[in-house]
């Protein structure tokens, strides 16, 4: 009687293995892109009018169903903030506590290796009814130009993976991925088109 049990056993232990549990709510911003950006689950950080950037759903995706989040500063708008940081984030409770984590994305800059865009990306503790305002405890930068050797997107290969490993803690947090634009020593950067990236395809999982 003992054989069948141990079967079973090894069979659970293999499917675990091939699909850890994604803690991210619609992490591949289908249902994003379906209700034309609005969302329960993802936090837009923007004010186009007010010159801190826009963020609102596309119908590109890196896989699967249309999907992923467009974060720009618009070409029409007088004057943007390049200081403002727009973007998305979720937060995300009952994490297991106190493990090692990976946090996973997808980013697409199309403007080359040159692009004033950065993609600043991580992991804050969750505050209540204040986005964006707990202790960080992970956080990473990354420019396009980086990203030629990363996982690339089935649909889209301008979208490449990108991560950053975290702790838990006490099991809730807060993902953030948003755009930083770099100036240099002009007021703005080069604008004869939006400045625009992509972000799609999350996943927080136990490592
Ligand atoms: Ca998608
Ligand atoms: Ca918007």
């Amino acid at each position: 009687m003992i054989k069948p049990i141990f079967i079973t056993a090894t069979l659970l232990a293999s499917s675990l293995a091939f699909s850890a549990q994604n803690y991210v709510v619609d992490p591949q911003l289908t249902d994003y892109r379906g209700n034309q950006g609005k969302s329960d689950v993802w936090i837009s950080h923007e004010d186009s009018d007010g010159g801190l950037g826009d963020v609102g759903s596309s119908g590109d995706t890196a896989f699967d169903a249309q999907g992923s989040s467009r974060i720009r500063f618009k070409e029409k708008v007088a004057i943007n903030d390049f200081t403002a940081k727009p973007g998305l984030s979720q937060v995300i409770t009952g994490l297991p506590a106190n493990t090692d984590m990976t946090f996973s994305l997808y980013y697409c800059d199309k403007k080359g290796p040159a692009s004033p865009s950065t993609l600043y990306y991580g992991v804050r503790e969750a505050v209540e009814g204040a986005s964006l305002t707990g202790k960080v405890i992970a956080e990473n930068r990354v420019h396009t130009r980086d990203l030629d050797a990363a996982p690339k997107g089935e649909k889209k290969a301008c979208f490449r993976q990108v991560n950053v490993d975290f702790n838990s803690g006490a099991g809730a947090v807060e993902i953030f991925s948003l755009m930083e634009v770099y100036v240099g020593d002009a007021d703005k950067p080069d604008m004869t088109k939006d400045i625009e990236v992509r972000i799609d395809e999350f996943s927080v999982t136990a490592k």
